[in-house]
């Protein structure tokens, strides 16, 4: 029996990952949630129990086998290197790691195989919200030899965190009671609109979440020559993103192997007579499906509407996948 740390417990992907480990009873002996000073919460909840939320720069780490971070860059950068030093294994969320050629960046059901031989205190990345169900989705094609990936993005407020949700509902309240409102967490208003920037752009005006896409999904895919362009769009929803896909392939493209293939792979597949035809972010969350919705084809480009909640699958989920995954292979015995 082992003891496992949460350090971002108190935020939106910290409490889905209390939430998936205990209902997917992961096998710990204790589970510390770690949080830094700017929560207000003192508590979170973790199946039946309350935990105390413990302060990040007071807690020992030596007290536990596995660190699940998903606190951001910041503290990925100053806390992870301090974890391992006691012998922590440590699966991080955050983008401080994922591009780093000593670090696997891992979804067990795409490319798994890159956990083999990894020993206690390792350092395991796991990749962008935006990026995990798509790579799910994809990952089933590649027998088609893609050539290049088309893909816009349609992410949710929650993506942004806490503040950012509540920045959508109080912009709405307002409008509809005719206040003015405030525009911090995004650069304009996001109620009734829709900003075509997430993160910094660079001097090519490409954004940092594009950037995420391009370079996680091909590091995901083993596909470094794939052509990925990207468009990330934030829209006014609370919960669920979803993902307009174009795959052009070598192949010719047969429309029931692909439908047998992603089935084989888990995806929830949305036939045009189910569910009105397609599969919303709303009807994605707050369950595990990678939704794909409206597939079809022209010529050789494979097209189709992709859903999932961007907090529980995009994020936590994978983070408990990568954790029951390790403690199959042993590290925590
Ligand atoms: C969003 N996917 O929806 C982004 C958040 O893990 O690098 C990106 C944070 C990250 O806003």
């Amino acid at each position: 029996m082992m003891q496992l740390a949460v350090v971002g417990a108190a935020g939106l992907v910290g409490q889905s990952v209390l939430e998936l480990l205990a209902e997917r009873q992961f096998p710990a002996e204790r589970v510390f949630a770690v949080d830094g000073p700017e929560h207000e919460a003192s508590t979170v909840s973790y199946g039946n129990l309350e935990l105390d939320i413990r302060q990040l720069d007071e807690f020992g780490f030596e007290n536990v086998a596995l660190a699940i971070f998903v606190a951001g860059s910041d503290v990925a950068r100053e806390y992870v290197p301090q974890a391992r030093a006691a012998g922590v294994t440590v699966i991080d969320f955050s983008d401080a790691y994922r591009l780093d050629a000593e670090v696997p960046l891992v979804i067990p059901s795409v490319n798994g195989d890159q956990l083999a031989g990894l020993e206690a205190g390792a350092l395991v990345a796991a990749p962008n919200c935006t990026v995990t169900p798509l790579a799910m989705a994809l990952r089933p094609l590649l027998p088609l030899q893609p050539r290049r990936l088309t893909v816009a993005t349609y992410q949710s407020v929650s993506g942004a965190g806490q503040k950012a949700l509540e920045e959508l509902a109080e912009q709405t309240t307002a409008l509809f009671s005719q206040r003015e409102s405030e525009n911090n967490v995004f650069a304009k208003r996001i109620a009734f609109n829709v900003l075509p920037q997430i993160g910094q752009l660079d001097e090519d005006g490409v954004s940092e979440e594009e950037h995420s896409v391009v370079n996680e999904l091909r590091r995901l895919l083993q596909q470094p020559a794939l052509q990925v362009e990207a468009s990330c769009v934030r829209v006014p929803v609370f919960f669920g993103h979803a993902w307009a896909v174009s795959l052009e392939v070598e192949e010719d493209i047969d429309l029931v192997q692909v439908r047998n293939r992603l089935l084989a792979a888990g995806l929830q597949l949305i036939a045009a007579e189910q569910h009105g035809g397609y599969i919303t972010p709303m009807e994605a969350t707050g369950n595990d499906g990678v939704w794909i919705s409206r597939l079809r084809k022209t010529g050789k480009t494979l097209s189709f509407w992709l859903s999932a909640d961007n907090v529980r699958v995009g994020a936590a989920l994978n983070c408990v996948l990568l954790a029951e995954s390790l403690y199959k292979a042993g590290l925590f015995e």
